[in-house]
């Protein structure tokens, strides 16, 4: 009798547990190809990532944050260029629509990243985290290279 007791409450906690470890791997259904940092001088207060957004999932995919522990704050920008004069957007999210991709190319969208917190060179590499709206997230690594013009 004690023994049966016993035995229903390890299976209790190890269903809970279960259940646990099931919401932390909340992992975006995204992917990311052609990701990296232009390096920038050292003084520079904004750096500058392009990549391109997969979205592998059956469902369109809002992705509302972005950041870093080397950067202060990360903002989704778009360069636009009307009557010869260009200008930079910035948008709260980044919307990829089932099996779609984004990407994010010199000349039009990119990440600005805003205060490294330590020097970054081409060779170094960057943890970039994106979080999505139905509260999952990724977490990539970023290389930074040389700035290709
Ligand atoms: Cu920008």
């Amino acid at each position: 009798m004690n023994k049966n007791i016993l035995c229903s409450f390890i299976f209790l906690l190890a269903g809970f547990a279960g259940f646990t470890s099931s919401l932390q791997a909340n992992e975006a259904n995204i992917s990311i190809e052609d990701a990296w940092i232009a390096e920038a001088p050292p003084v520079s207060k904004v750096m500058v990532a392009y990549l391109t957004i997969n979205n592998d999932s059956d469902e369109k995919i809002t992705i509302n944050k972005a950041e870093s522990d080397a950067y202060s704050k990360i903002e989704f920008h778009e360069t636009i260029h009307e009557n010869g004069m260009a200008s930079m957007v910035s948008y709260e999210t980044l919307i990829i629509p089932a099996h779609g991709r984004m990407r994010l190319e010199r000349g039009g969208a990119h990440f600005m990243l805003f205060n490294p917190k330590r020097p970054l060179k081409a060779g170094d590499t960057v943890d970039i985290t994106l979080h999505t709206t139905n509260h999952a997230s990724r977490t990539f690594s970023v290389p930074v290279k040389k700035n290709q013009y």
